[in-house]
Formats: C-alpha cells, sequence, structure tokens
C-alpha cells in the first residue's frame, strides 16, 4: 500500500493545486472554500450545539453523543446514550470511543506501518460529496495540515440514518392473519481518512434496538509500490505473473471506556460454554455455561463459545437484572506478529497516558508503549476494553480499482439493558417472562 509516504510533501503539493484549480472552476458552493462562519469553542463534557449529536429513530429510540476530532485518532465518540422509549432518561453507555490504532505489517518483513500514530491518518481526512452522504448532513471538522485539501474546513463528518431490515417479526398463533413486524433504523456517523493509497471509512452505527456497531472499511488503491512479492507472500495482480501485490494484514484497534448507567466502575465477566456428550439416559448432549469474574486486566483471546459482557456495577433494569453490553467481535485474522496483536480483546484499568494499542506517544517518562505491556495484572477498578480485529489482505485482481471496501468490525449488544426488546409495540408490552398458559 502507501509508500508515496516517502514522497509526500510532493504528492500533497500536487494534490494540493489540483485541488486549487478544481475550486476556482468549481460553481458549486460544496467545496473546501467555503468556510464555516466560525470555529465553535472546544467540546467540553457537554458539548457545545456544533459537536452534539442527537438522532430520534423511527421506533422511538433516541442516541445522543458528542464527537471531537483528535490529531491522531481522528474522530472521538464521547458521552454516549441510548433513550428507547419508554425509558425516563438516557442511558449513558460510553464516555469515549476511538479507533486506537491500524497496524499495517507486510507479509515479506520489509514494512510495517501503525497509520493512527506515525502516519497522518488524521490529517489524511477528506471532503465527502453530498452524494455519499444520503439523506444526511455533511459536518465541517477543522484539520490543521490537511493533506488533502487546501482549506482546514473539511467537510468530513456524515450523519445519516439508514435502513437495516426486520428489526423483528411475529406472526400471532391465534389469528394467522396478524403479524408483528418492524423495519429497523440505525444512525450513521463516519470519516473517511486517506492514507497513502488506502483510504479508510470509520464508520460508527446506533441501532433503534441499543447495538452498537463499529466497522472499518478499507478502499482506495493498492500501492504501486508494493509489487515485488516472491512465492508465498503476494498475489499476482495484472496480466499473467509479471508483478505479485505484496501480502499485509491491516489489525485495526478501537478503545472503549465505558460508563454503564453513568460509572466507569464497570465489571467484565467472561463466559464460556462446554458441550459434553449424551450422559447415560439422556436424549442429547449437554451444554453447561459457566462465568469467570475478570477482576484483573487480561489479554484475552476468542474462543468457540466464549464471549464477554461489560456490567454496569450500579443500573438494573426494571425486570431488576444488571445492565449489560455483549462484546460480539466479528470476523477476525489475528496477527501474531507482535505483542500488542497477539490477543483479540485487552482490558486494562484506566490510565489518562493509555491511547493508542502501538506507537502510544510518550507520557511521563517510563511509561511502556504499546498495549500488551499495559497488562501487568493490575486490578479492574475502571476498565478500558481494546478490541483487536485483524485482516490479512491477499490483493486480487478485483482490488483494481478501486478497490472494493472491505469491512472489519466488532458489535456491543445490549443484554438486559431494558427489560423486554426496547421496540415492543404496546400491544405485546405485557408479555414479560413466562408466557401465562404455557408453563
Ligand atoms: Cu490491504
Amino acid at each position: 500500500m502507501r509508500s508515496n509516504r516517502f514522497s509526500r510533501a510532493r504528492t500533497r503539493t500536487a494534490v494540493g493545486l489540483a485541488l486549487a484549480a478544481l475550486a476556482a472552476g468549481a460553481t458549486t458552493g460544496t467545496g473546501p472554500a467555503v468556510a464555516q462562519p466560525k470555529a465553535a469553542p472546544a467540546p467540553a463534557a457537554d458539548c457545545s450545539a456544533a459537536y452534539r449529536i442527537e438522532q430520534k429513530l423511527t421506533g422511538g429510540t433516541t442516541w445522543r453523543m458528542c464527537w471531537r476530532y483528535d490529531p491522531k485518532a481522528g474522530l472521538v465518540l464521547e458521552h454516549i446514550s441510548y433513550q428507547p422509549k419508554g425509558e425516563p432518561k438516557p442511558i449513558k453507555v460510553l464516555t469515549s470511543g476511538r479507533l486506537s490504532q491500524i497496524h499495517v505489517p507486510y507479509d515479506d518483513g520489509q514494512r510495517e506501518y501503525h497509520d493512527l500514530t506515525d502516519e497522518r491518518f488524521a490529517q489524511g481526512l477528506v471532503n465527502l460529496s453530498p452524494a455519499e452522504c444520503p439523506g444526511g448532513t455533511i459536518k465541517t471538522i477543522k484539520v490543521r495540515d490537511a493533506d488533502w485539501s487546501d482549506s482546514p474546513d473539511i467537510k468530513g463528518l456524515c450523519t445519516t440514518t439508514r435502513a437495516r431490515g426486520h428489526a423483528y417479526r411475529m406472526q400471532s398463533e391465534q389469528d394467522y392473519s396478524k403479524r408483528y413486524q418492524a423495519q429497523g433504523k440505525d444512525l450513521l456517523l463516519y470519516t473517511v481518512n486517506k492514507v497513502g493509497w488506502y483510504e479508510y471509512i470509520t464508520e460508527w452505527r446506533f441501532q433503534d434496538d441499543g447495538a452498537l456497531t463499529m466497522n472499518v472499511g478499507a478502499t482506495g488503491s493498492l500501492s504501486p509500490w508494493d509489487y515485488a512479492a516472491s512465492d508465498g507472500q503476494g498475489w499476482p495482480i495484472g496480466k499473467g505473473a509479471r508483478a505479485k501485490a505484496t501480502s499485509h494484514s491491516h489489525n485495526v484497534f478501537w478503545r472503549l471506556n465505558f460508563a454503564l448507567d453513568g460509572s466507569s466502575k464497570n465489571r467484565i465477566e467472561q463466559y464460556d460454554s462446554k458441550v459434553s456428550p449424551p450422559a447415560s439416559g439422556q436424549e442429547a448432549p449437554t451444554n453447561r455455561t459457566t462465568r469467570t469474574k475478570i477482576t484483573k486486566e487480561l489479554a484475552g483471546d476468542a474462543k468457540n463459545m466464549r464471549w464477554w459482557r461489560v456490567v454496569s456495577a450500579t443500573g438494573k433494569n426494571k425486570d431488576g437484572h444488571a445492565r449489560s453490553y455483549e462484546i460480539v467481535p466479528g470476523a477476525t485474522s489475528k496477527y501474531p506478529g507482535r505483542g500488542f496483536t497477539k490477543h483479540d480483546v485487552y482490558f486494562t484499568e484506566y490510565d489518562k497516558c493509555e491511547l493508542f494499542a502501538s506507537h502510544n506517544p510518550r507520557c511521563g517518562t517510563d511509561h511502556p508503549g504499546s498495549l500488551d505491556k499495559w497488562v501487568n495484572g493490575q486490578a479492574l477498578k475502571r476498565p478500558v476494553v481494546w478490541v483487536n480485529i485483524g485482516f490479512h489482505h491477499i490483493a486480487r485482481d478485483e482490488d483494481q480499482q478501486p478497490m472494493p471496501v472491505h469491512w472489519q468490525g466488532f458489535s456491543l449488544v445490549p443484554r438486559d439493558v431494558t427489560a423486554m426488546n426496547p421496540l415492543t409495540p404496546k400491544e405485546l408490552a405485557d408479555q414479560n417472562g413466562r408466557l401465562d398458559g404455557e408453563g
């Protein structure tokens, strides 16, 4: 990929001139030449209107949050809360959610990139055209020293909604013509950051049923500089076998600060299920699920029938069950080449120095610089959750041109946040727990 990084200054100048020429001839008012009336002040705990996002979705669920733009992490979302219909007040979910690294090692051992901390990921924010934010609005983000724009005002944050198909469906057992169904709707936020030849779409999806999904999509171009692969480390792209694009990994890290019900003192639990063959006289195999309380920092590995959840220390739903969010990783190819990429999920005690999974900027004199070194047995009182989702990219002919978006990410799914399906229709609102007559 990239490697135009070696001549970035020259590239940027050329792009800058091209943009200026475009702007001079432009007739629309959507380009970077249109400045914001004034810069809003930096957001505090309660952010100002310019940094506030609030969306009520069909189905009655409202998501609220603040955004800001970090000079290394890019888009940072803060004070994220969820309020389904029937809840008297917003339920706090995260105090902060952000990317914490995109690590790109090449299979031939010749290159290794840390895009957020070292490769100007945040400065690579690009302008979005209205067409790529359908039905939404594009907010302007101020980026000093932007790589692909002459103006620091980049129309770079799309906020929109998107249909996701069935939220549920249920047919009446008495009246066959009666059915309940709802079409789900998501609030979607995204930015595009161009790092060298690649473009990363950072997407945050907030569903009306309380789930959140974080995805990074890789698109743009394969780097024309990385075509020297030998057998087993690349794939022939273009005619015959003249040139092989070098395979590489994209290891994406997210960092989440939970604040369920407004408190950062959350608990972490791990669940494992074990299937045993049928005992004598039993018809079927059995499956037993056990809970392990994670009380100390942990570098965790995904496993069949293993999952984790973050549990509120204070809040309960109306059924008296502790509120929690379950971590649901998407497809991943874990890269064992570095300490910080060896595990799928990390739980660390909060430390203000610890922001990026690798090449963490110096903080104090001897604070170690990567995530794996921060897991050292501290008790978890204010756990920070790190999720690592890897993609091993072996290029294919279809990657030209442009490269189709490849998505990688994970979800946070509510578990007992509300006493029932937050989208329950009125007529079914009394159907909570064992249904009458079915005992
Ligand atoms: Cu790639």
